[in-house]
């Protein structure tokens, strides 16, 4: 059984999308094993996107996932553990492509995702690969917040 990390980024938030993204996500039939509304500090924020570190845009990102760019309440995402078999690839292809303007018009990103403020504003991050989401669900829940 695959689990694999979910935040509704904060464009979502403010745009009221997080119930269409977790009806979507509950339609592959996965099962929710922990979830949280969880403050995002600039720490949190490049940890989680240590991957971008260097690129042109890393500062833009941390500051979006930090909620500078969306008007919403304090600096928080959702996040959600979901756990299945394959659930990191079936998230990912509902979810979409990074760019919005290049994923599939059905996706979550397709339809609601945009480039704003010099970032790619995509609505929800879902785990890449088994390593990344072992790696991203520990950095946002303790051990005992997931429930086997
Ligand atoms: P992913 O979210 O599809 O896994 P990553 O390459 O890991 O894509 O990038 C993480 C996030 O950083 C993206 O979801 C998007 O919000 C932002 N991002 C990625 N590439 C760009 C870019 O070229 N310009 C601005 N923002 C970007
Ligand atoms: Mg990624």
């Amino acid at each position: 059984m695959e689990k694999t990390l979910i935040l509704i980024k904060p464009d979502a938030i403010e745009k009221r999308l997080t119930g269409v993204i977790l009806d979507r996500i509950e339609s592959l039939g996965l099962q929710l094993a922990s979830a949280k509304v969880a403050v995002v500090t600039e720490k949190l924020a490049r940890e989680h996107y240590a991957n971008l570190a260097g690129t042109p845009f890393v500062d833009n990102v941390v500051k979006f996932m930090m909620g500078n760019f969306n008007n919403i309440e304090n600096r928080r995402v959702y996040a959600f553990v979901y756990k299945g078999e394959d659930a990191i690839a079936k998230v990912r292809h509902i979810i979409g492509v990074t760019d919005p303007d290049k994923a599939d018009p059905w996706t979550i990103r397709g339809q609601f995702g945009q480039k704003k403020n010099g970032v790619i504003q995509n609505c929800v991050h879902a785990s890449g690969s088994q390593e990344d989401a072992e790696r991203e669900i520990a950095l946002w829940f303790k051990p005992e917040e997931i429930v086997e």
